[in-house]
């Protein structure tokens, strides 16, 4: 074989200092940018603006070795033929020789070779990882006379790498109660992740949901996933997270719950709350040796709306009932409950039942919750009587609706107890005349909570009950 170039180089080589060089044009080398960094580009070594058509060229291309690494070269588009190649890797650098096969007129601009490298460390337009260079022999573009046609370098590959990002700030998963007021759900605001590409510039990130929804829409009870994408780096990368928004299925109530008259000990209790819906929740509440006490972010069933909660300590005190509105995100009461001490038979009466509960519960060793124990101490005694005597005859409020219906009685006869599953009551019956009434209570003012020893005859004959 062979290569018009090939047997031209000869005597140009040999002749360059003797004829003159033709007015030249330019040598330009390009490449495909914004890869991926670990991928391969390939630098385009290209004539351009020749003067007279050139038929061969033989050049040096270094490269910086912290950014490429050399994979191969191969002739170029329109000078076809490889006729000489080196790879110098200590010096990172490539020298080579192509031309025009036999033959072919020349070109004055086109493609003469295609460098490849792999990509090894990103590169933000390095203007300076290939570049010209010198070498054993002198650069130089020759004509189909064996002419060098002058030229100047044009080094304008600019290589961009791109390595792999991250999107920063992905809010947590987040669990929160429904808002108040409303069965939506709860409005949930999330701050966008940020993103920047390797080479620092800012990344716009797009947020969807799970739900389809709009990101101010509230988000419904249960779970929905808030998908973040960012835009495509230069190099057609995106990245990706996700938040979980739980909607928990209650909202929250809170009340400032205290115990009426004088309270002598602290503790912890069940307080019922009945909703203007009927449903009830039993939150814990603490209460001080004062009786002071509050329900703080209460779970209650989600709804539209509350208008009343009724609270009651329901094997102690008569039920109260406050308007209930919303108050930010969550419910609260107009005002501070005051629990009324003394009904211990949760029927939200005060009669004579609690006091046949109270004679039967009456002894020391008693704790915070004992039946009976209205003043918390450590006993149930007439200190404790004394809340059944100041709150006689008074009926809980509940939301406008009574408790269970009747009104609070002054007497019941020990039969009736029985029948109804309250024979423990019976110990009110101080007079043992089988009726538990006000002269019961006359007998425990007299005597204290013990029984007559023989039954006291009923003074009218027959109780009225
Ligand atoms: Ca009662
Ligand atoms: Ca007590
Ligand atoms: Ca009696």
């Amino acid at each position: 074989m062979s290569f018009r170039f090939a047997k031209a180089s000869v005597g140009v080589l040999a002749a360059v200092l003797a004829t003159p060089a033709l007015a030249g044009g330019d040598v330009v080398l390009s490449n495909n940018t914004n890869v991926t960094t670990g991928s391969n580009i390939t630098m385009s070594v290209n004539l351009a603006n020749m003067s007279s058509s050139a038929v061969g060229a033989q050049m040096h291309v270094g490269y910086d070795a912290t950014v490429l690494e050399y994979v191969g070269i191969a002739a170029g588009d329109d000078f076809g033929t490889l006729i000489y190649s080196n790879h110098n890797s200590l010096a990172s650098k490539v020298s080579f020789a192509t031309g025009v096969a036999g033959g072919a007129p020349g070109i004055t601009a086109g493609n003469i070779a295609k460098i490849t490298f792999k990509v090894i460390a990103n590169s933000c337009a390095d203007l300076d990882a290939s570049v010209f260079t010198t070498g054993s022999f002198p650069s130089r573009i020759s004509d189909n006379n064996g002419v060098a046609i002058t030229f100047t370098q044009v080094n304008n590959s600019s290589v961009s790498a791109y390595g792999d990002y991250s999107l920063a700030g992905v809010p947590a998963d987040v669990t929160v109660p429904a808002d108040a007021g409303t069965t939506a759900g709860a409005l949930v605001s999330l701050t966008a992740p940020t993103a920047l590409d390797s080479c620092g510039a800012s990344l716009a990130v797009t947020p969807s949901r799970s739900d389809s929804a709009s990101m101010s829409d509230p988000y419904p009870v249960g779970f929905t996933t808030v998908f973040w994408t960012s835009a495509a780096d230069p190099a057609g990368r995106v990245r990706t997270g996700s938040t979980v928004v739980n909607v928990s299925n209650y909202q929250l109530l809170s009340v400032d719950v205290n115990l009426a008259g004088t309270i002598a000990g602290s503790g912890s209790t069940a307080i019922r709350i009945k909703l203007s819906d009927n449903s009830v929740v039993n939150p814990s509440v603490s209460f001080d040796a004062t009786g002071d006490g509050s329900a703080i972010d209460a779970q209650v069933p989600v709804a539209a709306s509350y208008s009343c909660a009724a609270a009651a300590d329901a094997s102690h005190t008569l039920s109260s009932s406050k308007s209930v509105s919303v108050s930010g995100t969550k419910y609260a009461a107009a005002s501070a409950y005051s629990l009324q001490g003394g009904d211990s038979t949760g029927d939200n009466f005060i009669d004579i039942l609690d006091f046949g509960a109270y004679v039967g519960d009456f002894g020391s060793g008693k704790n915070f919750d004992s039946r009976s124990n209205f003043n918390r101490d450590g006993d149930v005694n007439s200190a404790d009587f004394s809340f059944i005597s100041v709150g006689f005859l008074a009926t809980g409020d509940t939301c406008g609706s009574a408790a269970t219906g009747g009104a609070p009685r002054t007497a019941v006869s020990v039969k009736e107890l029985r029948r109804m599953g309250m024979g423990d009551l019976a110990y009110g019956d101080l007079n043992r005349d089988g009726v538990i009434n006000a002269a019961d209570i006359a007998w425990y003012m007299e005597n204290g909570p013990v029984p007559a020893k023989t039954p006291v005859q009923p003074t009218t004959g027959n109780a009225t009950y």
